[in-house]
C-alpha cells in the first residue's frame, strides 16, 4: 500500500494510506543504510497482522527541512505581520531564498491587516514576482484566498513568532485549535522542542506548523555557493548574463544590470540589501568546507 507518513514518534511512523493511518515500524535496512523515514515521505507499506504495519521503501525526496525534520514540502508560507512584530525584510528573505534553492514555492502572507495596511510590504514581494496576501486573522479577511493554495499540496507556516501563524491555521480549520498567543508562550520553548512534528489534513492538502525563523532551516541552507545565490532572487532573472563581466557579483559593479534596476526602481533595495548581505555570508564559507557537509 502507498502512504505518507504524517507522524513519527519514538521509531513508530504513522501512515496515512487514505484508507486510514497505520502505526509502522521501519525495515532494519534503513538504519543500516542510514537512512531514516521523515515526516512528509511516501512510503509502501506492508500490512502485518494486528493491523500494524512495516514501511518497506521510501520514495526519493524533492527535498528536506532539518528543522522541523519533514519531506517533500510543496509550499511555504511566509507569514508576516504588519506590526508587533515589524517585517524584517533581510529574514524574510533568507527565508525565501532557501525555499526558492530547495524547490518550494514561497507563499508570502502579510496578517494583521486589521491593525495597519501591508501596502510597502505587499508591494516589494508581489513585485518580485511571489504570490502575496493581506489577510487578517482577527476578522477572517482574505484567509477563503489562501485556502485553495493548500489543496493538494504540502504546505509548511514559518514566520517570527507573535505574526499570527496559529491563528491563520485556526482560521482554515477550527478544529485544530492550536494555542494562540500567550498561551502559546507560556507552553514556551520547551513545547517547541520536546513536541513532534506532524502533518494535519487541512482543506484537502496537509499542512505542517512550523516554529519560529530562528529555528527554521533547510538542508541547503549553509551550503549554498554564492554563485547560485543569484538564482535564488526570482526578479533577478531578466538580467542574469546582461551584466558587463561575466563574473559579476551583482553586489556593486559598474555594469550590473541588476545594480541598475535596483537604482531604477525595478527591484526593491530592500530586496538587493538582502542579497548583498547574504552574499557575503556565503562568501565566508570555504568550498571545501560546503562540500564536506554535503
Ligand atoms: N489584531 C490582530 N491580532 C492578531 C492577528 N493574528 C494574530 N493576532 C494576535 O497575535 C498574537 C500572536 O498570534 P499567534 O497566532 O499565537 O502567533 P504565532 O505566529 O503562532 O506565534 P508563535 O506560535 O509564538 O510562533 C495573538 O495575541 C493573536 O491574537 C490579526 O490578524 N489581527
Ligand atoms: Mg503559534
Ligand atoms: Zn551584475
Amino acid at each position: 500500500m502507498n502512504g505518507i507518513i504524517v507522524k513519527a514518534i519514538a521509531g513508530f511512523y504513522y501512515v496515512d494510506t487514505g484508507d486510514g493511518i497505520f502505526e509502522c515500524k521501519a525495515r532494519g535496512i534503513f538504519r543500516k543504510n542510514g537512512q531514516s523515514p521523515l515526516v512528509g515521505d511516501r512510503v509502501v507499506i506492508s500490512l502485518t497482522d494486528g493491523g500494524k504495519g512495516i514501511v518497506e521503501n521510501i520514495s526519493a525526496r524533492k527535498n528536506a527541512l532539518v528543522r522541523p525534520p519533514v519531506a517533500n514540502i510543496d509550499r511555504l508560507f511566509v507569514v508576516v505581520s504588519t506590526v508587533d512584530p515589524a517585517p524584517n525584510t533581510y529574514i524574510i528573505d533568507r527565508v525565501i531564498a532557501n525555499a526558492e534553492n530547495s524547490d518550494i514555492e514561497p507563499i508570502v502572507i502579510i496578517n494583521k491587516c486589521d491593525i495597519k495596511d501591508g501596502d510597502d510590504i505587499y508591494r516589494i514581494y508581489k513585485n518580485a514576482g511571489f504570490n502575496t496576501f493581506m489577510v487578517s486573522a482577527q476578522s477572517g479577511e482574505g484567509i477563503d484566498a489562501i485556502r485553495s493554495l493548500i489543496a493538494d499540496k504540502t504546505v509548511a507556516f514559518t514566520g517570527n513568532s507573535g505574526v499570527g501563524k496559529s491563528s491563520i491555521l485556526n482560521m482554515l480549520d477550527e478544529n485544530l485549535n492550536l494555542a494562540v498567543g500567550d498561551i502559546s508562550k507560556k507552553l514556551g520553548r520547551g513545547r517547541h522542542t520536546t513536541r513532534h512534528v506532524e502533518l494535519y489534513p487541512v482543506c484537502d492538502g496537509y499542512i505542517v506548523d512550523t516554529p519560529g525563523f530562528s529555528s527554521f532551516d533547510m538542508e541547503q541552507c549553509d551550503v549554498m555557493r554564492k554563485e547560485q545565490l543569484q538564482y535564488c532572487f526570482r526578479e533577478f532573472a531578466p538580467y542574469i548574463g546582461e551584466c558587463k563581466f561575466t563574473s559579476c557579483s551583482h553586489t556593486k559593479e559598474k555594469g550590473c544590470k541588476i545594480v541598475d534596476a535596483v537604482n531604477s526602481g525595478e527591484i526593491a533595495i530592500s530586496r538587493h540589501e538582502s542579497y548583498v548581505q547574504l552574499y557575503k555570508e556565503a562568501a565566508l564559507i570555504p568550498d571545501w568546507q560546503r562540500d564536506k557537509s554535503k
